[in-house]
């Protein structure tokens, strides 16, 4: 019997328990924990890539330099000598924003790298950051912040013990779950049938989720507020509100009442899709359900109102009494309590500044992504002549991929933190890949903030990394180090205070992500307080629990767990209440006769951009596929099969049509996380299954106008 390694696979936020069974460094087979608490054995076909990632000979494992039209591998500390040395650079040159810093998904699920990134864009001294979040989540923390206080206090669908679960964009039988750790989702759903609860699905593509629901209702993508300001007044103006012991600290119950009155569904029917009548009995069903956690994810966020459609979600649990209560709405108390170690000052600021050329405004510190492109290729003080990536791949990722594509070329300088040299990292300078997840340890800092129970799970390295490999967190501190210290040198900083400076940042280093947990972990909800006789948490504690510690089901926290400053809920703030007018406008609007319109689609066996280089997971028919509604499809003499050409304002592409009744008259939906196969790249797998990037015809122009999200757009596809 080979030995057996049990960890968290780190591939998507549902962090399922694996063991791995391994043999002199490589990895044999990958199977689920069944004693992990929250993933009871359940794992999806993607954690195979943990292995085949690991294994991938185009995966980076030492730094690149370009030269020329090529590149050469250099050592660890010449490159980040070089790379800070360049940075400092542009900086004097040009001023401390010039330099911009994208950071990509996968930071998320490396917590050294997390917190690397955070000390390194310090290190950096710039303002320009940017990350996926604009065009993910921001919506709904935006949300968290107007009305709890903070950012990241994320209401967590009670999956388990809901009789009312409303999934509304949202496909966690595919994704996994997002904002929601629940693995098995598909289990989770059959059992919270078995006991009698109902899976309400609203979503313009009868999805994988919708299948093994109770009901699934098409609607007009971009609509969804609509639809939920009516149910909210049905349930207020039939007097079904019951808000409970939340009524005690919650502001603007009535006002809420008397805004969504604007909006009866009759008023609604036509531009949602859904006839009155079954919005009607939606909201009657859901008032009368004796808990109903109403849940909305990617489709309810990057969408022309997602910041009033993640706000309308929570008004909904808020006016039925299901927030933090069981089945309904719950905060998860998280071992390590990131919202209580951030404070204040992550709350998450709103606007406090505008981007350069769009004025569009920053939300904790970031810009939006949509702005990226045009800092770069807008001339004037203030562009951007630098980027750092840091895991991302925004080319294939962000609204209207191929301006960036197209700008990245006239940086002076980019570097990328990056496993892979893909269809973004091409255009970098140097390239500076961290060791592979089974060479490093593992917490997930923020997921354990969305999961459906509270619970902790640490792992260790499996292997050692290879070639003097550098973890993301040793190659952030290593250069925000260097940062500081050449910006010191240069300011002629005196001997002394250069050499304390130095000793912060080796003591940083030393401690290492790993110390930063045992002290966030000691002094957290469950922690020992640095007694460990009481029996408390610790990293020390954890490590000897290796498949995770059950804290059990989540428990309401409220009011106690609010951080605004009266310890109230403000129902109704100001920004979204302005925001109705904008949307009541678009009542009035005209369907663009013949136009189209694309939705995003995930599939199971997708990562975003970047796990498709790993040959299991690209079995099967191809996934990069337009998907149309056999109505508008014979509309235009088209047909199962054939190629079709799409095209936006911004671009065009190809790729194979496939005429199905799952995606609704009007609608086109296509994955995003394609269109690999670009010169340059080295990523063998994919670019034999290179598809299209969807994100060459998403639009720069439409978002959100007020929490400036990507949002879903019009277009006309012909053959
Ligand atoms: N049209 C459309 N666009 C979308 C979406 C959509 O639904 N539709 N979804 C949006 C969403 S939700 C997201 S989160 C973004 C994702 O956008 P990004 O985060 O920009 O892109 P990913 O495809 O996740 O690419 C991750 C990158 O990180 C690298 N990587 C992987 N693991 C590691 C690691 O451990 N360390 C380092 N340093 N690098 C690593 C990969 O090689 C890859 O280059 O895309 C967004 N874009
Ligand atoms: N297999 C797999 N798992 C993943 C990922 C992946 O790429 N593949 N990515 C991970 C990431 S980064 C994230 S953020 C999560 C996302 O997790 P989810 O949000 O659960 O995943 P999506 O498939 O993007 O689901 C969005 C749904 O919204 C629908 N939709 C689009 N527009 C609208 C609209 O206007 N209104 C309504 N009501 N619905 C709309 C789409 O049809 C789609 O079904 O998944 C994560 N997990
Ligand atoms: S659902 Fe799949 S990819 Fe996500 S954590 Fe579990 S095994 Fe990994
Ligand atoms: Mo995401």
């Amino acid at each position: 019997m080979s030995p057996v390694h049990h960890r968290a696979c780190n591939l998507c936020e549902a962090m399922c328990g694996i063991a791995v069974e391994h043999e002199g460094g490589r990895v044999l087979a990958i199977r689920g924990d069944d004693d992990d608490p929250l993933s009871r054995g359940f794992l999806c076909v993607k954690a195979q890539a943990l292995k085949e990632v690991y294994e991938d000979p185009d995966r980076l494992r030492r730094p690149l330099r370009r030269r020329g039209g090529d590149w050469e591998e250099i050592g660890w500390d010449a490159a980040l000598d070089e790379v800070a040395a360049r940075l400092l650079e542009v900086q004097s040159r040009h001023g401390r924003d010039a330099v911009g810093v994208y950071v990509g998904n996968p930071t998320v699920h490396d917590y050294g790298a997390m917190i690397g990134s955070t000390l390194l864009s310090r290190g950096l001294r710039s303002r320009s950051h940017f990350s996926a979040s604009s065009v993910d989540q921001l919506p709904r923390m935006f949300v968290s912040r107007l009305l709890y206080g903070h950012q990241a206090l994320f209401p967590v669908p009670d999956v388990d013990r809901t009789d009312w679960f409303f999934i509304l964009g949202a496909n966690p039988v595919a994704s996994n779950g997002s904002l929601l750790g629940a693995p098995g989702m598909a289990r989770r759903l059959a059992e919270l049938r078995r006991r009698g609860g109902r899976v309400v699905v609203v979503d313009p593509r009868r999805t994988e989720t919708a299948a093994v629901a109770d009901e699934h209702h098409f609607i007009r993508p971009g609509t969804d507020a609509l639809l939920l300001l009516a149910m909210v007044a049905v349930i207020t103006g039939e007097g079904l509100a019951r808000p409970g012991r939340l009524a005690a600290f919650t502001d603007g119950l009535d006002e809420i009442g008397r805004l969504a009155a604007r909006f009866p569904p009759e008023r609604v029917a036509a531009a949602t899709g859904i006839a009155a009548g079954e919005i009607r009995r939606l909201a009657r069903d859901l008032a009368a359900a004796p808990s109903a956690a109403p849940y909305g994810r990617v489709g309810a966020c990057t969408q022309r109102f997602g910041g009033l459609t993640s706000w309308l979600l929570d008004v909904l649990a808020v006016v039925t009494g299901n927030v933090d209560r069981p089945g309904g709405l719950l905060f998860a108390r998280p071992a390590f309590d990131v919202v209580r170690l951030l404070g204040a000052g992550g709350r998450g600021e709103i606007g406090r500044r505008r981007s350069r050329v769009r004025g569009l405004p920053s939300f904790d510190g970031q810009l939006p992504a949509v702005a990226l492109a045009e800092e770069i290729d807008t001339p004037g003080p203030g562009q951007l002549k630098a980027l750092l990536t840091i895991a991302g791949n925004p080319v294939l990722s962000l609204p209207d991929g191929g301006r960036l594509e197209r700008a990245l070329p006239g940086l002076d300088l980019m570097v990328a933190v990056d496993l892979y040299l893909n269809e973004t990292t091409r255009f970098a300078d140097f390239i500076l890949p961290p060791v592979h997840a089974l060479e490093q340890d593992h917490y997930d800092l923020v997921l354990h903030l969305l999961t459906v129970r509270n619970t902790a799970r640490y792992s260790e390295a499996l292997f050692p990394s290879t070639d003097g490999g550098r973890r993301g967190w040793e190659i952030m501190t290593g250069l925000a180090r260097r940062l500081e210290r050449g910006r010191h040198r240069e300011g002629g900083m005196g001997g002394i205070r250069r050499f304390g400076n130095d000793v912060k940042w080796r003591l940083l280093e030393r401690l290492g992500p790993a110390g930063l947990l045992d002290l966030g972990l000691r002094i957290g909800p469950y922690g020992d307080r640095f007694l460990p006789g009481w029996g408390g948490l610790s990293l020390a504690r954890l490590k000897e629990a290796p498949h995770g510690v059950d804290f059990g089901p989540l428990e309401p926290r409220l009011p106690a767990v609010l951080c605004t400053p009266d310890k109230r809920i403000d129902l109704v703030p100001a920004a979204l209440r302005a925001d109705l007018d904008r949307l009541e406008a678009t009542l009035a609007e005209e369907v663009r006769p013949g136009g189209l319109q694309l939705i995003g689609r995930r599939h199971l066996r997708d990562n975003n951009s970047w796990l498709h280089n790993s040959p299991s997971l690209l079995s099967g028919p191809d996934r990069c596929t337009l998907l149309m509604h056999p109505g508008d499809a014979a509309a235009r003499g088209l047909g199962t099969g054939g190629r079709v050409r799409v095209r936006s304002r911004t671009g065009a592409i190809e790729v194979p049509l496939e005429v199905s009744p799952a995606v609704m008259p009007g609608v086109v939906s296509l994955p995003h996380g394609y269109g690999h196969g670009r010169p340059g790249t080295r990523l063998a797998t994919a670019a034999q299954h290179a598809g299209a990037s969807a994100n060459d015809l998403t639009d720069g122009e439409f978002f959100d106008a007020l929490t400036i999200s990507l949002m879903s757009e019009s277009l006309h596809a012909s053959k």
